[in-house]
């Protein structure tokens, strides 16, 4: 693997790791059989994938141990929500962005960190592998670009906020994301943990189906912006995320 480095240390402690063996062959097998068994979402998400649902919340199902299983690994995280994506040739994924809807509300938007958990192999080119960035200068783009989507959201709740012109990726910034992004080989079962506020990708599938189950995960101590969570709940945004956030953290606001 890649070294990380030690700039990242300061800002995101696991960002770039590969843990191996996080779920067992029965786990990864009744997790795919609950998913199988489980309706196609239908967020924005299911337009450029083949199945993609939105918070199945699968990981608290006791059979799977899965919470467990983390707080094992990560004892200073807990899991706050899940996503499941199936890719195949016919789907674009994402390409380069952050995952503003999962880390909007956080006041330290790099805090959160993803687990993201192929259940088929992704060793290759043309397996639907997850490019990420560790380069500072690509990290660092990413966070002026976070920068740029909260001050926005909070013009949503607050009109006298001035307009701030948009962040807008150039073909240069484009290429140095391309040029110096990192490519993880994955197994079926292993975890890549990434920071969802830095720029990563999905790359193409060649044949046959790629699934992932990926869940996102906060510091036991994280910091929640309330401005920012009323925002997303004005929007709509991952409404059943932002409404457990505001009950537990600001119930004077609902
Ligand atoms: O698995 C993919 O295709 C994309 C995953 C992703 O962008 C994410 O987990 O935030
Ligand atoms: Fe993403």
């Amino acid at each position: 693997m890649h070294n990380r480095p030690d700039f990242l240390k300061n800002i995101s402690p696991h960002h770039g790791e590969v843990l191996h063996n996080v779920l067992s062959k029965e786990t990864q097998e009744a997790l795919a059989t609950k998913l199988d068994a489980m309706p196609n979402g239908k967020t924005w998400y299911a337009d450029i994938y083949q199945k993609a649902i939105y918070g199945p919340m699968v990981f608290r199902d006791e059979e799977l141990n899965i919470i467990e299983t983390i707080e094992k690994l990560l004892p200073d995280y807990r899991i706050l929500t899940d996503l499941y994506l199936e890719k195949t040739p016919d789907d674009q994924g994402f390409p380069f962005h952050t995952d503003f809807d999962s880390i909007g509300f956080m006041e330290h938007p790099e805090d959160m960190l993803t687990v993201w958990i192929p259940l088929t192999p992704v060793k290759e080119e043309g397996s639907g592998q997850l490019s990420i960035v560790m380069e500072e200068g690509a990290v660092r783009l990413s966070l002026i670009r976070e920068a740029n989507q909260l001050h926005s959201l909070v013009r949503v709740v607050d009109s006298s906020v001035p307009e701030h012109m948009p962040f807008q990726i150039t073909q240069q910034e484009y290429d140095y994301l391309e040029r110096t992004k990192v490519t993880p080989s994955v197994d079926a079962g292993d975890a890549l943990l990434f920071c969802n506020a830095f720029f990563h990708k999905s790359e193409d599938v060649h044949q046959g189906k790629r699934s992932a189950y990926i869940m996102r995960l906060v510091p036991k101590d994280a910091k929640f912006s309330k401005t920012r969570l009323l925002g997303l709940k004005k929007l709509g945004q991952n409404l059943p995320v932002v409404n457990e956030l505001l009950k537990k953290h600001y119930p004077e606001a609902l």
